[in-house]
């Protein structure tokens, strides 16, 4: 079977990261996708080895320079089969009122219009082909409040409904759309969502188990090689301790 072309957002670190593996070993050509270059670099010398890998550095909440990088593409490299919206983070945990908004600006440019951004350089390809799978990163966020989430949980719930947007709008062609809503997983999210206070990242998993980046992507990868005819529309994955973003099992 010849190989599929993935393009993943947020390829640095964390379930991006950890996708970009699982799928390298798996039948996918890659372009991985970050602000950080040295990491992108370091990404693109480990994968060489198992599938052609290619890197595109960019802000997703750059519109212009979200353009002009994906269309820079070189020809062999412009047909994606597999998009994973992936970049994104939290950025602060306030009551509403406390909220610093320049962090609610941060989760809506990047959570949201950056996932939009990169949706539209690449769909209106996979339409013309009629052919693609769409693989939106959501968070149990996008499907409960929870106290002093409000914006974060705001842009998951955007990425809910542009999802399912999507699926409405692209069954016509035959793209696949599919939303992963991860709860709890140790990755380098509580460190940005908590400015860098390792204490309080920490204190997020403390004495529960959280689900691993590799659980996220073996899910992800499970997805992308379904038959043709079965897509899997909207997934929530919790680790076994937590049964809602506000009920989570501690010892
Ligand atoms: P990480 O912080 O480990 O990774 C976030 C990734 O997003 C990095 O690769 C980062 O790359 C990229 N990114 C962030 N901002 C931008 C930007 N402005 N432009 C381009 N890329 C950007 O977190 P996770 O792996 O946990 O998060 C990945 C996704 O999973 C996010 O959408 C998050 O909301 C979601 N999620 C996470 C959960 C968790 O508990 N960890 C649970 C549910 C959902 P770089 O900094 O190099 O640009
Ligand atoms: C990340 C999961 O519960 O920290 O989206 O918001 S949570």
């Amino acid at each position: 079977m010849s190989k599929r072309t993935a393009l993943i957002t947020g390829a640095t670190s964390g379930i991006g990261l950890s996708t970009a593996r699982v799928l390298a070993r798996n039948n996918f050509n890659l372009i991985i996708c970050g602000r950080r270059e040295e990491r992108l670099q370091q990404l693109e010398e480990e994968l060489k080895a198992s599938c052609k890998v290619i890197s595109l550095s960019f802000d997703v909440r750059d519109r212009a320079a979200v353009e002009a990088s994906i269309s820079s593409l070189p020809a062999d490299w412009k047909q994606i089969d597999v998009l994973v919206n992936n970049a994104g983070n939290a950025h602060g945990l306030s009551p509403i009122d406390q909220g610093n908004v320049d962090d609610w600006d941060a989760m809506i440019d990047i959570n949201v219009k950056g996932l939009l951004y990169v949706s539209k350089a690449i769909i209106p390809g996979m339409v013309e082909r009629k052919s693609g799978h769409v693989v939106n990163i959501g968070s149990i966020a996008g499907k409960e409040v929870y106290p002093n989430g409000n914006v974060y949980c705001a842009s998951k719930h955007a990425v809910d409904a542009i999802n399912n947007g999507m699926r409405l709008d692209l069954n016509q062609y035959g793209i696949k759309v599919t939303a992963i809503n991860p709860g709890l997983v140790e990755t380098e999210f509580s460190m940005v969502r908590f400015k860098g206070d390792q204490e309080k990242a920490d204190s997020t998993y403390k004495g529960m188990t959280p689900l691993t980046p590799e659980d996220i992507a073996e899910t992800i990868l499970f997805v992308v090689t379904r038959p043709s005819h079965v897509n899997i529309s909207d997934l929530v994955i919790f680790p076994t301790d937590q049964a809602s973003s506000t009920l989570v099992k501690r010892s």
